[in-house]
């Protein structure tokens, strides 16, 4: 044993041993650096799960009970749930969601109702309806310590959409943390029928992270206080309306929304991108006759509105709160609507011509850059305005595309439909690199990111921050009718079109060519017959 060692080493050349001893070492350096990062980043950034407490929109009983006395049950559960992706939060519900149950009542009935608060509860919790006339609104009567249930009973005199809460010291805080839902008190005969009634509640969270850091998030008293939420979202979390919880209508179908902007602090104006509010019963008003075809309905603070529609096309519209911003702090939701395209309605014109104006507008700099490159500027898709500009391009297989975000914040260039996302590692094309490192990185404002397509078809593709933003790359088959001859002549073109000013210099460099390879032809034809 011990000889043939010695032998094997012998045959080693001194030289060529120390080499490998010094890789040897420099991989075993590099395998325990890689594992320090792993297990640091595990740590730091680890995503944190918990069960899903958003309100289903489309829970909504259908109809209010025929009974003159009605029974509602409250449970005021206090529970961990999903705020954002990998971001947790303790939230104080009614029933276990946020918004809490719809309650669907009828002009004149009686409820009586229940607040249950589970042994394991930390607060005291109640009840306060807008709904419900008398003090506190229920309140004085639904103070309930854990472990205890309070039964009060009170007449439904006013119909309309009315909020209810938790209304139990300190009061903002209990609602900031989830508790409140939505009461309809309906008129004798019932609202008009619709075929789509859904139940959306904005609400803010204040947390001591800011928006988005990962982990289990407290509530800030502080933020509260002082009115700065981290997030505004629709029924308790972010994405809690978008991707496969899109809310799903047809288009011609009569759609109703249920909006509560329980707040605690911020006044919301509703609209929906791309849509009409048909009808807007303000404020929640239902026994008033709605205003007609409004673009964007306040609604205060502890209001409510109920509107309707109908769509009239096949879309994506998008719920926000037109204060804009809060769309970074989750206040989006999805309507997909399915049909026929109506394309009288609306419909595409592609056209030369608006890619022929982006490109005259672009920097001097850019159309250089441009030039040099195959297909030049027709590879280029600008991220502005929170959109994809062109949203469809079409081009040859080979080509290389270029986004270049000219926006302030961050983009991702990510193939596949946001509302069905695919998995990370099954997307064609994907800037944020989230298969390899399991995060998504974003395109900054004036960065770029490149890909070369090998393979025909046509590919959708959204921003996973926005997924409102989508574009359609498509790619043909061939390399185009001239082969490789034809980006000299896509050159030439653009050097006309992009360089505002040289462009008559342009077109007389063009002519002359033209017109030495016209004599040239004509010479040469000339001279064939006398040889
Ligand atoms: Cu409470």
């Amino acid at each position: 044993m011990c000889t043939c060692k010695v032998e094997r080493t012998r045959l080693l050349p001194g030289r060529v041993a120390k080499v490998t001893l010094v890789l040897l070492l420099l991989v075993f350096s590099v395998l325990s650096v890689t594992q320090a990062v792993l297990t640091v980043s595990a740590d730091g950034t680890q995503p944190a799960y918990a069960p899903n407490r958003s309100k289903s929109p489309t829970d909504i009983p259908s109809a209010p009970s025929s009974a003159d006395r009605v029974v509602v049950r409250l449970i005021t559960e206090e529970k961990l749930g999903q705020l954002a992706d990998g971001v947790t939060y303790d939230y104080w519900t009614f029933n276990g969601t946020v918004p809490g149950p719809f309650i669907r009542l009828r002009l004149n009935q009686t409820v009586e109702m229940h607040i249950i608060n589970p042994p394991n509860s930390t607060m005291i919790h109640s009840i306060d309806s807008h709904a419900i006339l008398g003090t506190g609104g229920g309140g004085a009567y639904s103070q309930t310590p854990p472990g205890q249930e309070t039964i009060f009973q009170f007449k439904a005199l006013r119909v309309g959409l009315f909020m209810y809460h938790c209304a139990t010291p300190d009061i903002p805080t209990h609602i900031a943390n989830g508790m409140y839902g939505l009461i309809l008190v309906e008129p004798f005969g019932g609202l008009p029928k619709v075929e789509r009634e859904f139940y959306i509640a904005q609400g803010e969270f204040y947390t001591q992270g800011p928006f988005g850091q990962k982990g289990f998030q407290a509530f800030s008293f502080q933020k509260a206080d002082s009115e700065t939420p981290d997030y505004v979202v629709f029924n308790g979390s972010v994405n809690s309306i978008t991707g496969n919880r899109s809310l799903q209508v047809k288009v011609g179908e009569t759609v109703r929304i249920f909006f509560l902007n329980a707040g605690p602090n911020l006044d919301s104006s509703l609209h929906i991108i791309g849509g009409m509010l048909d009808k807007v019963y303000v404020e929640g008003s239902i026994a008033s006759p709605p205003l007609l075809n409004i673009q964007t309905t306040l609604v205060p603070a502890g209001g409510s509105v109920m509107v309707e529609f109908t769509a009239v096309v096949p879309a994506k519209l998008t719920i926000v709160d037109h204060s804009l911003f809060r769309i970074h702090r989750g206040a989006l939701g999805i309507i997909n609507v399915v049909g026929t395209p109506n394309p009288a309605i609306i419909s595409s014109i592609k056209s030369a011509t608006i890619t022929g104006n982006i490109t005259t507008s672009m920097t001097a700099t850019e159309s250089l850059s441009n030039t040099s490159s195959t297909g030049a500027s027709n590879n280029t898709v600008l991220i502005l305005n929170y959109a994809y500009v062109p949203a469809d391009l079409t081009v040859p297989i080979g080509t290389t595309v270029t986004w270049i975000n000219q926006d302030s914040v961050g983009h991702t260039v990510t193939e596949g439909d946001p509302n069905s996302p695919k998995q990370a590692n099954l997307r064609a094309f994907d800037s944020s690199g989230e298969a390899v490192t399991g995060k998504v990185a974003l395109i900054g404002g004036g960065e770029s990111w490149s890909y070369t397509f090998t393979t025909p078809g046509t590919y959708e593709y959204y921003c996973i921050v926005h997924p409102y933003m989508i574009g359609h790359i498509t790619v043909t088959p061939t390399t185009g009718t001239n082969g490789s001859q034809s980006p000299s002549y896509n050159d030439l073109t653009n050097f006309t079109i992009t360089l505002t000013g040289q462009t008559l210099v342009g077109l007389g460099a063009l002519g002359i060519v033209v017109l030495v390879a016209i004599m040239l032809l004509f010479t040469r034809s000339g001279k064939k017959p006398t040889d």
